[in-house]
């Protein structure tokens, strides 16, 4: 590297990284895109970490994009990737501007897959766009909707009151017989996949963790829990914290794939499920099933 009296190996570094912030991988199938704004504001933390310990546990090879060294990617980018993995972490101001979703549906077209996390994606896209002056966008919504296949509920389960006039809690349940939370295939109702998203050796930054409802032919993969570990419902719905596209499995006709989680997976309390979770995912995708 670089260092403060601008001595160094430039030669060695650039063989390594063409540019700054994106690091090729020969080979690799799978981009990471690190958009979480580290750098960019002094308060948000990095959590690159996470997503690459993540991937290299459950034996990936990626190549890794930084939205702040290298800038926003651009459709062609993305296009040499048959998977697009997107975090957000702890960014609530420039989430997905307008250039960022251009790019991310460009890449859905063309019939690719894309694992999104963040737990201000909805926030921003429902929420914050429409009231600020900063980013303002009328067309998020519909965007979020149509693209992301999400319906937006609220911005933070750990301040709602369910039906059981009970809090939500930093906890979520997979769902019984689904392909990716319930990767052991038993058909019996008590062995789905449990996420704690706080404490742990995860990220522990879940203040805002948005809840969702699946819409447009998506479906739930994780269903938040309350203070006492019953399903989060409002109306007698529950309400999640994750969807998959499409739904049913297997749906040949379908455009693309996507795994959406409304919360960030960074914060998943432990590696293991971390590294098992991410698999599953990408087979998901791979494969949709
Ligand atoms: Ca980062
Ligand atoms: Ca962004
Ligand atoms: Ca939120
Ligand atoms: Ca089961």
């Amino acid at each position: 590297m670089y260092n403060q009296a601008g001595t160094g190996s430039p030669t060695i570094i650039n063989k390594r990284t063409p540019m700054f912030g994106f690091v090729p991988v020969s080979g690799a199938t799978i981009l990471l895109v690190d958009d979480d704004g580290s750098g960019f504001r002094s308060w948000w933390d990095d959590y690159s970490e996470w997503f690459k310990s993540a991937l290299a546990d459950a034996g990936y090879i990626f190549s890794y994009w930084d939205t702040y060294e290298a800038g926003p990617p651009s459709p062609g980018d993305l296009a040499p990737y048959s998977i697009v993995i997107w975090f957000t972490g702890d960014d609530f101001l420039t989430t997905l501007p307008p250039y960022e979703r251009t790019t991310i549906s460009s890449y859905l077209s063309a019939g690719k897959k894309l694992f999104i996390t963040g737990q201000d994606i909805g926030y921003y896209l429902n929420e914050y766009v429409r009231y600020s002056v900063f980013a303002p966008s009328s067309d998020a919504i519909s965007w979020y909707n149509t693209w992301l296949k999400a319906g937006y509920v609220f911005d933070a389960i750990n301040e709602e009151i369910d039906d059981n006039g009970l809090l939500g809690v930093l906890a979520l349940a997979g769902i019984n017989g689904d392909p990716i939370s319930d990767p052991s295939g038993d058909p019996s109702p008590d062995n789905e996949m449990m996420l704690v998203i706080w404490d742990g050796d995860g990220a522990d930054n879940q203040y805002f963790a948005d809840g969702i409802l699946p819409l447009g032919g998506s479906t739930a993969i994780f269903n938040y829990l309350d203070e006492e570990g019953d399903l989060f419902t409002l109306d007698g719905v529950p309400i999640a914290g994750g969807i998959r596209f499409p739904s049913p499995v297997p749906a040949p006709s379908t455009p693309y794939r996507l795994v959406y989680l409304s919360f960030g997976f960074e914060a998943i309390s432990d590696a293991g499920t971390r590294a098992e979770l991410i698999d599953e995912i990408i087979k998901f995708l791979n494969t949709g099933s």
